[in-house]
């Protein structure tokens, strides 16, 4: 960097790099955003957004008129290049990360980069993406001297960075959560972590590219391998008529264990997707990773089954599905089980169907051609008979007993402990009947 106020591009201004353009914006920066997308470039240089996240949208109006954040489909020459691109599978049944965006964001770069320059990748990649940026780089700009490849001191800093956010609260843990700053070099990551102190106020640890990369990809997996625990449970719990939401409330007494919540399966962009990327890097070592991811994906089809009996003992009734998101009190239906679950029951039902959703504004694309509608709670609870839930949102959890108790539920995720039960509990949520 060349001066105490750099200039800066973030590419990629979906969930993560537009509140951190607009966040590094507010610290005076200079800032560029940088999409593929023109309608995405014009709603942000109208001060608007495209996505939905807490206090977004006041934010990004304020530093838009400010003038210290636009955006554009062009890569400009700037101090800092921050990489926050999508990294999918490749459509190739093996889970194969697919860093394409990424090095699409290198080879842009490239033309624009100056000596002096930091590079940062934040996108969630496999272990050795960062290193590959490096190459790339090194092979398009030959004239600049870069860190790993060259004696003495390189003009490029390039460093690797994940985020570890909670859609709803971005904002917030963008600033506040500490951060892993993995860099190519010693000396990138004292540069990313200058940088990176600016706008962070939690604690920045210096550490190896290749480190910070596994990093992210691990706690995403001790989370879903956790989470698995959970649906194995639920499901063992079920076939022997024991109430899992019980047995998790009486084992998480124990002053160390600490049981997650069963659900329907995982659901979002990163829970689901990240763990294989340490799965493809080594299956044969990647056993429990693997498995966790299958048994996670299996409950949806285990909640598909028990919904469908529950459905058929009431021939006569309407039913409501209670949630689509792919987790609580958000609007985001990546990857959701709640509508994997839903559609395919919406399939099998039609119009006996109901979805309620508070933050959907339309019946997802998911539901094309089944007859399912989209009604609110109160209409549900008024024509409905059969309530499966899926998704424990506050508005469902705050439904009285006395409105609910002549339902047949199917709760996958514990909200209606008070549901009267006039049958044997199913573990992987209560069938009340
Ligand atoms: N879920 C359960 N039971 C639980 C917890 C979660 O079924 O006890 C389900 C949720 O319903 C959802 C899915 O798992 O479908 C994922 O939800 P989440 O809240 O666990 O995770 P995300 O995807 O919103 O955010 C995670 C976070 N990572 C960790 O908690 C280790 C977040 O810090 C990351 O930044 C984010 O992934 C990411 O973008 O990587």
């Amino acid at each position: 960097m060349t001066n105490d106020t750099p200039t800066v591009a973030v590419v990629g201004l979906g969930y993560i790099g537009l509140p951190t353009a607009a966040i590094i914006a507010r610290t005076g920066c200079a800032v560029t955003g940088v999409d593929v997308s023109p309608e995405v470039v014009e709603t942000i240089n109208r001060g608007a957004i495209h996505i939905e996240e807490v206090d977004l949208d006041g934010l990004v109006q304020a530093v838009v008129s400010r003038g210290t954040l636009c955006a554009s489909t062009q890569m400009p020459r700037a101090d800092v290049y921050v990489i926050a691109v999508p990294t999918p599978f490749e459509k190739d049944g093996e889970h194969t990360p697919d860093t394409g965006y990424v090095m699409a964001a290198a080879d842009a770069i490239a033309p624009v980069l100056d000596a002096g320059a930091l590079v940062i990748c934040e996108s969630t990649c496999p272990v050795g993406t960062t290193d590959a940026v490096r190459d790339r780089l090194a092979a398009l700009r030959p004239d600049l001297a870069m860190p790993g490849l060259a004696a003495g001191t390189p003009d490029i800093a390039i460093a690797y960075c994940p985020e570890r956010v909670l859609p709803g609260r971005i904002l917030e843990e963008l600033v506040h959560n500490d951060r892993s700053v993995g860099g190519v070099t010693p000396r990138c990551a004292r540069k990313a972590i200058a940088f990176y102190k600016r706008f962070v106020r939690g604690e920045c640890i210096a550490t190896d590219a290749r480190s910070a990369e596994m990093t992210k990809l691990v706690e995403n997996a001790f989370r879903d391998v956790n989470i698995a625990f959970a649906n194995e449970l639920s499901m063992i719990a079920d076939k022997q008529g024991l109430d899992v939401w019980e047995v998790i409330r009486l084992a998480n007494r124990h002053p160390r264990v600490n049981i997650l919540n069963p659900g329907p399966g995982v659901g979002g962009h990163c829970i689901a997707v990240d763990p294989w990327f340490i799965v493809h890097g080594d299956p044969d070592n990647a056993r429990i990773i693997r498995t966790a991811r299958e048994v996670n994906d299996g409950k949806t089809d285990h909640v598909v089954a028990k919904a469908s009996d529950l459905i058929d003992a009431f021939a006569g009734k309407d039913v409501a599905c209670l949630g689509l998101a792919f987790k609580a009190n958000i609007d985001d239906f990546r990857e959701s089980p709640a509508v994997k679950v839903a559609a395919r029951l919406a399939r099998r039902y039609g119009r006996r169907i109901k979805l309620v959703e508070p933050y959907a504004r339309e019946v997802p694309m998911d539901f094309a051609g089944t007859g399912a509608e989209l009604i609110d709670l109160d209409t549900a609870l008024e024509q409905c008979g059969v309530f499966v839930i899926l998704v424990d949102h506050d508005m469902f959890k705050s439904v009285p007993v006395d409105e609910r108790a002549d339902k047949a539920v199917y709760d996958t995720r514990g909200i209606w402990p008070d549901q009267p039960r006039r049958a044997a509990a199913s573990t992987s949520g209560r069938i009340a009947v």
